[in-house]
């Protein structure tokens, strides 16, 4: 039984369902602390009366804090690598919001419209590679053709909380059983990402593609894909909305 855990997370959304679960369950001789990254944009992570510390996992002084005070770590979307000086020492957890190893990486709902590619939530143990470890539990989400990225991502976030509800009891008694990732399957930088921005006019595909691309870059109010107004410059951004019958 973990007795001392820490949430270290970059998503405030799911931060908080995180605690809503914890308090739900009622955890007696287990304390739950949050963290976040130095550089998140997190700037009103108060709820739950749960004080917040920002760890730098680069800094040698915050993992030996984090090795001396907790016994689990999870990653709730947490945007820090986690370095082998701390998961070689304590049991370190991640939820991804991919299938692993089918998308392992950043965005997976992005890539797996593009590349027509399974997606879903993975709990698993952290190791040295990218959402690669021992799986604790994961489930497919389905992908409708009329998908973009955020109505995927709404629900993949949904499966992820969905996993957590079920799973934590077990990760907490440190009675959980794992499986190993068939493969390395695949792995998508934010770099893959920013290529996938900037539309040229004169590239020849096919609509499909053409399609799958724009709704994998099509979330919300968030500027991804644009073009460059050969007249003014400018550019112009591009989103696409699709509605079933
Ligand atoms: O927290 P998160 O949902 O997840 C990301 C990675 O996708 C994930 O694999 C990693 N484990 C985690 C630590 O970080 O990311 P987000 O809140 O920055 O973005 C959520 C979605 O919003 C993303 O899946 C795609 C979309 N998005 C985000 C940004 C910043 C865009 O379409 N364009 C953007 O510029």
């Amino acid at each position: 039984m973990f007795k001392n855990v820490l949430i270290i997370s970059d998503n405030k959304y799911l931060a908080e369902k995180f605690f809503d679960i914890v308090e739900k369950k009622k955890f007696h001789n287990c304390n739950f602390s949050l963290a976040i990254s130095p550089f998140s944009n997190i700037d009103d992570f108060k709820f739950h009366d749960i004080e917040v510390n920002v760890y730098d996992l680069k800094k040698a002084f915050d993992i030996d804090l984090i090795k001396s005070k907790f016994d689990l770590v999870f990653s709730i979307h947490c945007k820090q690598l986690f370095p082998s000086n701390l998961i070689n020492y304590v049991k370190c957890i991640n939820i991804h919001p991919g299938f692993n190893p089918v998308n392992r990486g950043w965005y997976p709902q992005v890539f797996s419209i593009i590349n027509d590619l399974p997606i879903g939530a993975t709990i698993h143990e952290i190791d040295e590679k990218i959402d690669n470890g021992n799986i604790i539990a994961q489930e497919y989400v389905r992908k409708f053709a009329y998908d973009t990225s955020g109505s995927l991502y709404k629900r993949v976030i949904n499966k992820e909380i969905e996993l957590l509800d079920i799973n934590i009891e077990k990760i907490i008694a440190n009675s959980y059983s794992i499986s190993t990732p068939k493969g390395d399957g695949n792995l998508y930088l934010k770099k893959d990402f920013n290529e996938l921005l900037e539309l040229n006019l004169n590239e020849q595909t096919s609509v499909g593609k053409l399609l799958n691309r724009l709704r994998a870059l099509t979330h919300g109010d968030l500027r991804n894909a644009y073009f460059i107004d050969a007249e003014t410059q400018e550019k112009i951004y591009v989103k696409v909305v699709l509605t079933p019958e």
